[in-house]
């Protein structure tokens, strides 16, 4: 039975139903009933694995294929009528040629299978930020992962309406899993995602990437609004007061971490604590004070499993105790739990392998091999997470005082730095490079560009993306973030980190926040503000970070930055005379600040 009247909605899953002839349709009200069938028939037909309950209740397991376990981003395309409009970082392809490319493959497609009909906001439920989308898919998994990570089911519905026809039509059929034939297509004028031939969460939860980034950052551009690859984290002083921050890394850079972090003892000691809002995705409107204000779109975390333990973020491992699923990592099959790499130092003797296969854990991984997988996930639901901000179902979302880029970078990038005003930290956005990781298929630890952490996520041209950043300053005036650029990743000769990171990385938000308030001065140098070293708390961590490690931290080694500039400016050259003025201006600026 439809959830809805809406007629738009009704004719567009017609078609749906039409072009791939499923044996049943099942629209997802979002119910514990229809969601506990659901579960009980996954795991009767092995699509899923239930695990040990009494350790980790409502948790369940998913294995995708060897071939189908990170984001495609070869196979991900921006389909807009115009090549131009997609630019120069996108996979393009014209909008009919696609449709006609794809729909033979989906004729037919969920013959013998059933079409799920899964409503979502992304965002909180009548929140004037949150948009709504729907999604069919042939697949369960799909929809127990919707389900944590979206607000799912009618209600969305009835935050539609009986006639809006502002909804995003997502269409993903895992078909045979063939990666010859996998496509992750964004149709941002039409509203529309088709995704075909893949199981892997990145590719087919259609509310995330594709919906909460793609399209949105395209539909931000013309509605005045700002969606990003960001986390968002509520600090609160000793005083009580709470000051946001969102913060943009690319994929596996740590931004589940630091947007979950416990602060050193001292800190908390003193009163601090950190809330999380989200560690993903931020959606950013100004609010009627002026000022910046975001949302997280999601419901749920879909973090990266390997490397997550009790210290290095306490907060989201708790977070996955209970109605949680995980993908790809190993299991323990003494007590039926999970096991990844760095969970603890006692890798299951009797382990299955994340690709099925039963094997000795200790030994398998002398070998040399990996007992989960290293971009093996868990779907945790944001309200288990301890350090919940009471404001995540916040309508109207948190005020928004800093932003911060981040990337991996082994030398020339200090610590921290502060831009010099807007545009300035917009170029610096632009300007993010980062080492690759195992989030997307590909090399790993290769440098490339990753503006903003949105080069595989921006549904139109990054030229004028920037160009929607700048115009956004300038509506923001005097009430805008100040932006920052971090850098956790320096590596001494040897390769070894020399900042500690984790918690500590609250001393860097630390001075943040004070330069946000004015409260200390800063060294001006000519890549931004840096701090003054007495300005940077290190007390607890002196004798691991040391005056010499700090000058490194903090050092702009003006031969690295002019080496930067020169590749900026290549990099710059793709974009022809789409690039604003305001961001080749900066690099000149920079250039000559460096010349000095
Ligand atoms: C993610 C990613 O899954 O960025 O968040 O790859
Ligand atoms: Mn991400």
């Amino acid at each position: 039975m439809s959830l809805t009247k809406n007629p738009n909605v009704l004719k567009w899953v017609d078609e749906m139903v039409a072009l791939t002839q499923p044996d049943q349709v099942v629209w997802i009200d979002g119910s514990e009933e229809q969601l506990d069938s659901l579960r009980k028939e996954a795991i009767s037909t092995g699509e899923m694995i239930e695990l040990n309950q009494k350790e980790l209740p409502g948790c369940l397991y998913h294995r995708t294929l060897p071939n189908d376990v990170a984001r495609v981003e070869d196979r991900t395309f921006i389909c807009t009528s115009k090549r131009e409009d997609a630019g120069p970082t996108n996979n393009w392809c014209a909008p009919e040629e696609m449709y006609a490319k794809l729909r033979p493959m989906y004729d037919g497609v969920m013959k013998g299978r059933t079409m799920y009909v899964i409503p979502y906001s992304m965002g909180p439920i009548g929140s004037p930020l949150a948009k709504v989308g729907v999604e069919v898919t042939d697949s369960i998994y799909v929809v127990l992962n919707m389900a944590i990570m979206t607000r799912m089911g009618k209600a969305a519905f009835e935050n539609l309406g009986d006639t809006s026809n502002d909804f995003v039509r997502g269409l993903h059929s895992k078909a045979d899993v063939d990666p010859e034939n996998r496509y992750i297509c964004q149709f941002p004028e039409d509203n529309t995602i088709w995704s075909i031939n893949s199981a892997y969460g990145g590719n087919v939860l259609l509310g995330k990437k594709c919906f909460a980034l793609r399209i949105a950052s395209y539909q931000g551009k013309n509605e005045d609004w700002m969606a990003e690859h960001m986390l968002i984290l509520g600090l609160k002083k000793p005083n009580g007061e709470v000051k946001y921050i969102t913060a943009a890394f690319p994929s596996a850079c740590g931004k589940t971490n630091l947007a979950m972090l416990i602060p050193p003892e001292g800190y908390r000691k003193d009163g601090y604590e950190v809330f999380t809002v989200g560690d993903d995705i931020a959606w950013m409107k100004q609010g009627e004070d002026g000022r910046l204000y975001a949302i997280n779109p999601e419901n749920g975390f879909f973090g990266v499993a390997p490397g997550t333990n009790e210290k290095s973020n306490y907060n989201a491992l708790a977070s996955t105790k209970k109605n949680t699923i995980f993908t790809n990592v190993a299991i323990n099959n003494d007590d039926n739990t999970v096991w990844w790499e760095k969970l603890d130092k006692n890798p299951p003797v009797n382990a299955t392998e994340w690709k099925g296969a039963k094997v000795n854990g200790p030994e398998y991984i002398a070998e040399g091999n990996n007992l989960a997988h290293p971009n093996s996930r868990f779907t945790a639901p944001a309200e288990n997470c301890p350090c919940i901000s009471p404001e995540f179902n916040n309508p109207n979302g948190v005020p928004i005082s800093a932003i911060i880029f981040g990337g991996r970078r082994a030398k020339t990038t200090p610590l921290v730095y502060q831009s010099f005003d807007w545009n300035h930290g917009t170029f610096i956005g632009s300007a993010v490079s980062s080492e690759t990781t195992a989030a997307a298929t590909g090399a790993v630890g290769v440098l490339r560009h990753d503006p903003m952490a949105m080069k595989p996520f921006c549904g139109y041209h990054m030229a004028d993306y920037w160009g929607h950043w700048i115009k956004m300053g300038k509506k923001l005036g005097d009430k805008a973030p100040k932006i920052f650029n971090v850098n956790w990743f320096k590596t001494d000769d040897e390769g070894n980190f020399i900042w500690p990171g984790y918690g500590d990385n609250m001393r860097v938000l630390d001075w943040i926040i004070k330069r946000c308030e004015d409260e200390v001065e800063a060294e001006e140098t000519a890549i931004g503000y840096l701090p003054k070293a007495a300005d940077l708390n290190l007390a607890g961590i002196e004798d691991e970070v040391t005056p010499e490690i700090l000058d490194k931290l903090l050092e702009v080694d003006k031969n690295l930055w002019k080496n930067e500039v020169e590749d900026l400016r290549e990099f710059y050259k793709q974009f022809g005379d789409r690039l604003p003025a305001e961001i080749s201006e900066q690099l000149n600026n920079l250039e000559n600040r460096l010349n000095k």
